[in-house]
C-alpha cells in the first residue's frame, strides 16, 4: 500500500495531538501520608506517572511549592507545607496541566503516641537477628503470591521458602524465653517480583529473598506480610518488652527498581546501568589521609558487583527522600532503632544529616551501622559521638564489631592465641563508646561458627560466654542457639527447623531438640539471665586481668558489683591466677565444673579444657 503524504501528515499530527493532549496521570505517591506537627516539614513528595510536565499541585489546607518535574514527566517533586495544628485527614492532591487535571490521595494523620515506641537500643540489650524468609512461615497463603508467582521454592537456597512476618510473631514467646530484649528482622522493602536474572549465580536466576534489593522503599515484600502486620509484629513485641529494630538500605536499590530506566532525574544515582564506576571495596581508603579523593568516591559512588545502582546522596533531593522514608517507616510501626546496610559506602556529610533529622524526630532512636572491615580504625571511623579529621561526626550510634567477630572465629573456633583478642579489644580507645558496639559470633553474611574447620558445640559454648560478658550489645544470629550447620550465604541462611508446617521436628520446643542442641539454648538462656541480672556485664568496666595464650580472665567492673570472667581456650584442664582473692568471695554463676581458691593472696581459678566460668565477687 502507498500512503500518500497527506495521510502521513495526519497520522503524524494525530500522534502528537495524543502526547501533547494526554491529561497528567499519577500513579504512585510517596510517602502516601505524613503527619501533623511532624518535626520534617514542608514534606518533599514525588509522585510517580506521566503526563506531569508542567504540572501544579494544590492540596487545599496545605501549601505546595518547590515542583520539578523530569524530562519524561514521569516523575514530580513538591514540597507540601503543613501548617501547626492541621487536622489529620484526608488531603487529596489536585494536580493540573495544561491538557487535563486528576487526583491523587495524601492524607495527614496523628503521631502514634511515643509510650513504647521509639526506645533506642543500650548494651542492656540482647539482639537476634532473625532472616525473615528462613525463620518460620506463619502463613502458607502468602508463600507464591499472584504478583511474583513462581519465586517459591524450598529447594532451591536462593529462592523464597515462605518465613514471614506472622511466623515472627508466632515466636516472639520463644525469643522472650532464650532472653532476647531486641529483634533485628532483615529488610521488609518489597524486592523484585520477578526472578533475578542480572544476578543470576552459574546461569541460574535468583529471587532476592533476603529483602536487600528493593523495588520500592514504601511498600512490604508481598512473601512477608503487610505494613498492617508489620505494625502488629511490631506492637506484639512491644508488648512483651522486645524491641524491634529496622533493617534499612539507602546505599543501593535492587537492579530491577523502576527508577533504574526512568530517573526521577538525571543525577538520582551515581551513574547510569550503563555507565558508573565498580565498587573496589577499598574501605580503609575512607578514613587515609593519603588516599586520593578518586579512591574514596570509587568506594562511595561505585556500584555493587557492576549491579546495585547506587543512590546520589549528594544529590538534595534523593537525601530528603531517603531521610523521609526512614522516618516513614518509624513512624508507621513504631520501630526502636535502625540497623543500616553498607554503611561506609554512603558519604558521612549524608549520615550526618539523616542522623540528625531522625533524632530530631525521635530522640531516643538509635541506629547501628554495617562496617564490614576486621580493623577497628576503619570500624570505629564511622561511630558517632566524635568528630573525624573531615569535620563530620556521623551520629551514627553504634557499628556492628566485625573487628571483634574475627577474633572470636580465630580464637574460640580454630585455636588462636588469645591475645589476638585481647589486642583487638586493646584497640577500643579509638572507638567513641566501645560498650554501644554491636558484639557477634556470626550473621548472615559470614558461614555459621559451627562451619569453622575447628568449631565445636564446647567452643561455641566458650564463644557465647565472652558474647555475653565481654563489653559491647550482644547479637545472635538466628540459629546459633541451636548450633546450626551452614557454610557461606545461602548456606547460612537455612530454614530453622520447625519453622514449617509439616517439619520432622521443631527446635522451638526443648523436646524437639537435640542433646547438643538443647545444651547449646540452655547455655546461652542462663548467659542471658545472668546479663539481666548482673548489672557490670551490662555496663561495667572491661578490666583485663590476665591473657595467657590459651587462658584469658577479665572483670566487668561497675558501682553496683563486680563480675570476673575466666576462660580456658585450650584443650586441656589448667589454672589461672587473678589479682583477687584474699578480698572476698567467689561464687561461680554458670554451673561450669570450676573452681576458685586463694593462693599466696591471689585467687586461683581452675577450669577444665574449652570452658568458661563467670564468678561474682561478693
Ligand atoms: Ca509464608
Ligand atoms: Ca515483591
Ligand atoms: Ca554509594
Amino acid at each position: 500500500m502507498i500512503v500518500s503524504a497527506n495521510v502521513r501528515l495526519v497520522i503524524a499530527l494525530l500522534g502528537t495531538a495524543f502526547i501533547s493532549f494526554a491529561g497528567p496521570i499519577v500513579r504512585k505517591v510517596e510517602p502516601p501520608n505524613w503527619w501533623t506537627d511532624h518535626s520534617l516539614n514542608p514534606v518533599r513528595l514525588l509522585l510517580h506517572g506521566s503526563g506531569l510536565q508542567g504540572a501544579s499541585v494544590a492540596s487545599p489546607g496545605l501549601t505546595a511549592s518547590r515542583i520539578s518535574v523530569n524530562e519524561a514527566g514521569t516523575y514530580l517533586f513538591v514540597d507540601l507545607d503543613i501548617p501547626r495544628g492541621q487536622n489529620p485527614g484526608d488531603y487529596p492532591l489536585q494536580i493540573r496541566t495544561a491538557s487535563g487535571s486528576t487526583t491523587a490521595p495524601f492524607r495527614l494523620d496523628a503521631q502514634l503516641p511515643p509510650n513504647g515506641r521509639f526506645q533506642g537500643f543500650s548494651s542492656d540489650d540482647v539482639i537476634y537477628l532473625i532472616m525473615i524468609d528462613r525463620f518460620a512461615n506463619g502463613d502458607a497463603s502468602n508463600d507464591d503470591p499472584a504478583t511474583s508467582r513462581g519465586l517459591f521454592d524450598r529447594k532451591k537456597d536462593r529462592y523464597y521458602h515462605g518465613g514471614d512476618l506472622q511466623g515472627i510473631i508466632d515466636h516472639l514467646p520463644y525469643l522472650k524465653a532464650l532472653g532476647v530484649t531486641a529483634i533485628w528482622m532483615t529488610p521488609v522493602y518489597d524486592n523484585t517480583n520477578s526472578p533475578n536474572v542480572r544476578q543470576a549465580v552459574n546461569g541460574q536466576p535468583i529471587a532476592d529473598y533476603h529483602g536487600y534489593g528493593a523495588t520500592d522503599y514504601y511498600t512490604v515484600e508481598e512473601h512477608f506480610g503487610t505494613l498492617d502486620l508489620l505494625s502488629k509484629l511490631v506492637n506484639d513485641a512491644h508488648r512483651i518488652g522486645m524491641k524491634v529494630i529496622q533493617d534499612q538500605v539507602a546505599n543501593h536499590v535492587g537492579p530491577d527498581h523502576p527508577w533504574v530506566t526512568d530517573p526521577p532525574k538525571p543525577t538520582w544515582f551515581h551513574g547510569t546501568a550503563a555507565h558508573h564506576i565498580n565498587e573496589t571495596w577499598q574501605l580503609w581508603t575512607l578514613p587515609d589521609p593519603h588516599a586520593a579523593a578518586t579512591l574514596k568516591r570509587n568506594v562511595l559512588d561505585g556500584w555493587f558487583q557492576d549491579k546495585l545502582p547506587d543512590l546520589n546522596q549528594e544529590d538534595p533531593d534523593v537525601a530528603q527522600y531517603e531521610i523521609q522514608n526512614a522516618l516513614w517507616w518509624l513512624g508507621v510501626a513504631g520501630f526502636d532503632a535502625i540497623r543500616q546496610d553498607t554503611l561506609p559506602y554512603v558519604s558521612r556529610g549524608f549520615w550526618r544529616d539523616w542522623s540528625s533529622a531522625l533524632k530530631k524526630q525521635y530522640p531516643r532512636l538509635r541506629a547501628v551501622g554495617e562496617v564490614f572491615d576486621p580493623d577497628p580504625t576503619v570500624a570505629s571511623y564511622f561511630q558517632g559521638g566524635t568528630t573525624q579529621a573531615d569535620g563530620i561526626d556521623t551520629g551514627i550510634d553504634s557499628v556492628f564489631d566485625f573487628p571483634t567477630f574475627f577474633g572470636v572465629r580465630d580464637v574460640f573456633a580454630n585455636d588462636a592465641a588469645i591475645d589476638t583478642l585481647s589486642k583487638t579489644l586493646g584497640k577500643d580507645r579509638l572507638y567513641p563508646e566501645a560498650n554501644s558496639l554491636v558484639t557477634f559470633v556470626g550473621n548472615h553474611d559470614v558461614p555459621r561458627f559451627m562451619h569453622e574447620a575447628r568449631a565445636t558445640i564446647d567452643k561455641l559454648k566458650v564463644a557465647f560466654t565472652f558474647l555475653m560478658t565481654a563489653r559491647g550489645i550482644p547479637c545472635i544470629y538466628y540459629g546459633d542457639e541451636i548450633a546450626m550447620p551452614g557454610a557461606n550465604d545461602p548456606d547460612n541462611r537455612r530454614d530453622f527447623p520447625g519453622g514449617w508446617k509439616g517439619d520432622p521436628r521443631s527446635a522451638f520446643v526443648s523436646s524437639g531438640r537435640t542433646v547438643q542442641e538443647n545444651s547449646v539454648f540452655e547455655h546461652l538462656q542462663k548467659l542471658a539471665a545472668l546479663r539481666a541480672k548482673l548489672e557490670p556485664l551490662r555496663r561495667g568496666r572491661f578490666v583485663d586481668l590476665a591473657v595467657g595464650t590459651n587462658t584469658w580472665a577479665f572483670a566487668r567492673e561497675s558501682t553496683s558489683g563486680t563480675v570476673i570472667v575466666a576462660i580456658n581456650n585450650g584443650a586441656e584442664e589448667t589454672e589461672l591466677s587473678i589479682p583477687y582473692g584474699s578480698d572476698g568471695l567467689f561464687q561461680n554463676q554458670l554451673g561450669v565444673v570450676a573452681d576458685f581458691s586463694v593462693r599466696d593472696g591471689k585467687g586461683v581459678i581452675r577450669l577444665p579444657s574449652h570452658a568458661a566460668e563467670i564468678f561474682l565477687r561478693q
